[in-house]
């Protein structure tokens, strides 16, 4: 893994920590690590969910526009795949994640916010996709994620204008689900997601799955997928788990392990 980018792990959850000063600016090395650590996260079975932090000054304003000023077509053409990859990784973990979002969140550190299932921000977060300001446009799912959540109008407003909305504002379209101060903003994201630690994972995960692939498809085939899934959940110890703890009249919530 990337020295750039950490998986540090404690009481279940796994932060993946941005680390490059200043800005976090997404090169190609620091999105190989993310797409090694989303990987890593995936796999430990002592991480059941995952924060997303690039530390108290920034999430990350971006893709590093010096490593893609010269940069060709051909060479986009190339790169353009993990472009997408580090965002998928995240998207398609299979734990529930959430963006702790200081300072900046621009570009492709809004989609990196994006790609996650939550996003918890400061007070004064600042995100955008000002892509279009440097004659391109979102290329890490910033044009599909971003309209997906705050809707198609909402979407070209912030794409095509690359204005920065604030933390106020992005909570009240949608695009963050909690605003706190500033100093908050990292054990806030953890207290989100801690009530996963020790949960039915499979159908944790099972859930995240029939939503997300759902909202590709026509509904009948949404349907298909969450009956599928939820068949498959009959074959799991979570299962077993809990039905046995509610028939039996256990106390409290169910011992998943
Ligand atoms: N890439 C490279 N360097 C950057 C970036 C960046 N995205 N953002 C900031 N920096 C650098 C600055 O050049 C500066 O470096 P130096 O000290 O060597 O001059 C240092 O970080 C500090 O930045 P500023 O002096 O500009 O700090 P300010 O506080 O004045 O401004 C801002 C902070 C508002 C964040 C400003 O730096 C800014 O606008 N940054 C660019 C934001 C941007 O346009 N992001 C989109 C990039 S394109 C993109 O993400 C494409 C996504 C599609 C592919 C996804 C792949 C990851």
């Amino acid at each position: 893994m990337s020295d750039l980018v950490r998986l540090e792990v404690e009481d279940g959850i796994g932060t993946v920590r941005l680390d490059r000063p200043p800005m976090n600016a997404l090169n190609a090395e620091i999105q190989h690590g993310l797409v090694a650590a989303c990987r890593e996260a995936a796999e430990r079975s002592d991480v059941a969910a995952v924060v997303v932090y690039g530390g108290e000054k920034v999430f990350a304003a971006g893709a590093d526009i010096k490593e893609m000023e010269t940069m060709s077509y051909t060479d986009m053409v190339d790169h353009s795949g993990l472009l997408q990859d580090f965002t998928r990784a995240l998207a398609r973990l299979p734990k529930p994640t959430v963006a702790a979002v200081t300072g900046y969140a621009l570009g492709g550190g809004c989609e990196v916010a994006l790609a996650c299932d939550w996003r918890v921000a400061a007070e004064d977060a600042r995100l955008g996709q000002p892509e279009i300001l440097l004659g391109i446009i979102p290329g890490a799912g910033g044009t599909q994620r971003l309209a997906r959540l705050v809707g198609p109008a909402r979407a070209k407003d912030l794409v095509l204008s690359g204005r920065f909305v604030d933390a106020r504002e992005a909570l009240a379209i949608g695009l963050v689900d909690r605003v706190v101060p500033a100093a908050e903003v990292y054990t806030a994201s953890r207290e989100l997601v801690s009530r996963y630690v020790g949960g039915p994972s499979y159908a944790v995960r099972a859930a995240k799955e029939a939503i997300d692939r759902g909202l590709e498809v026509d509904l009948e085939t949404g349907l298909e997928i969450e009956r599928q899934l939820f068949a498959g959940l009959f074959a799991t110890r979570d299962r077993a788990t809990g039905m046995r703890h509610f028939v039996e009249k256990g106390k409290g919530p169910a011992p998943f392990e």
